[in-house]
């Protein structure tokens, strides 16, 4: 008999509960949500599945501080750490990061051998090496979340500044979750016109400045933590195509062994998700100077691996 599909997302923070609210309301799996402050996941998952007769959602929401629950999960989102600061960045997260999500990794692997990975904790790139390091899954089973967050916020940048729908945006932004990521202007059109038709140079780049910059933005406006709505979307969107085998295009973390011309380096490319994961890595044509940011954002995730001493 068919069974459904179960989703562990291991933090119950402000990411980790906005996914699990996401999944019940597209009805995509039951959810474990598993944190380790006492009642806190129990309470939250509580109150979502109280919220499914009145949302029309049936499905098994259950909140731990253990991971009996979590056995068997299809999917496995790793939310736990602590969040930036106004201040902060990305990377002074590292070290308390690494301990969490290597902990985390740990449990999961022991209790969800099968399961595909969901990296968010930051810094992103940085903590998908830890996450691979401890689980050993195949690279398949080992992403991060980052791309499709940054490019939501490219294209909404752009919807805002050309007053149209961000339906009839499309684009992508590459490379590291940090200052140094890649947004494409190249590869950007609105409803098949190129961007640059449609917007002046000097605009292009103020979008994509502000898209490098969108994460610091929100932290500078809510002062008590850092974005959760558009991420936990975005971890969404990855786990639905995983869970139905859609084979979206989504740009991800994924371990490279080659493409893009990077060795054993989690980096943000456009990857084929179905079933089992990573079905593919795309590689596009990058001209000279994509190649050359892509590089630059590469060698800032180098650093931070290089400072884990995995
Ligand atoms: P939050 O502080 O609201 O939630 C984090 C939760 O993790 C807390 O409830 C905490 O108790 C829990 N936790 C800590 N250690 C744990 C452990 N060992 N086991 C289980 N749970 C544990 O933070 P928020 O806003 O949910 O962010 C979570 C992480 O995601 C942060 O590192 C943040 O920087 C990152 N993030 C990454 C994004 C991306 O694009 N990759 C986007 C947004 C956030
Ligand atoms: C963001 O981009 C903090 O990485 C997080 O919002």
């Amino acid at each position: 008999m068919p069974r459904r599909s179960k989703v562990t997302v291991v933090g119950a923070g402000n990411v980790g509960a906005t996914c699990a609210h996401w999944i019940a309301a597209k009805e995509l799996a039951d959810v474990v949500l598993v944190d380790i402050i006492e009642g806190m996941p129990q309470g939250k998952a509580l109150d979502l599945a109280q919220a499914g007769p009145v949302e029309d959602y049936d499905l098994r929401i259950v909140g731990t501080n253990g991971y009996d629950e979590t056995a068997g999960s299809d999917v496995v989102v790793i939310t736990s750490g602590i969040a930036r600061k106004p201040g902060m960045s990305r990377d002074d997260l590292l070290a308390t990061n690494k301990k969490i999500v290597g902990d985390v990794s740990e449990r999961v692997a022991a209790t969800s051998p099968h399961a595909v990975v969901i990296v968010v904790s930051n810094p992103l790139d940085a903590m998908c090496h830890v996450a691979s390091h401890v689980t050993k899954f195949p690279r398949e089973r080992v992403l991060g979340m980052a791309g499709v967050l940054d490019t939501a916020r490219y294209k909404t940048f752009i919807a805002m500044e050309l007053g149209v729908s961000v339906e009839d945006v499309h684009g992508m932004v590459l490379g590291g979750h940090g200052d140094t990521m890649v947004p494409l202007p190249r590869h950007t059109s609105v409803a098949g016109i190129p961007l640059a038709e449609l917007l002046p140079k000097e605009r292009i780049d103020a979008i994509v400045k502000r898209t490098a910059s969108g994460g610091a933005e929100i932290v500078a406006l809510l002062k008590t933590g850092s974005a959760y709505y558009a991420p936990a979307s975005a971890v969404v969107a990855m786990t639905e195509s995983i869970l139905k085998d859609k084979k979206r295009v989504l740009p991800c973390a994924a371990l490279l062994k080659g493409e893009y011309g990077y060795h054993d380096l989690f980096i943000g490319v456009p990857c084929v998700l179905g079933a089992g994961g990573l079905d593919k890595v795309v590689e596009m044509k990058l001209d000279d100077h994509e190649k050359g940011l892509l590089d630059h954002s590469a060698k800032a995730v180098k650093e931070l691996v290089a400072a884990l001493k995995l």
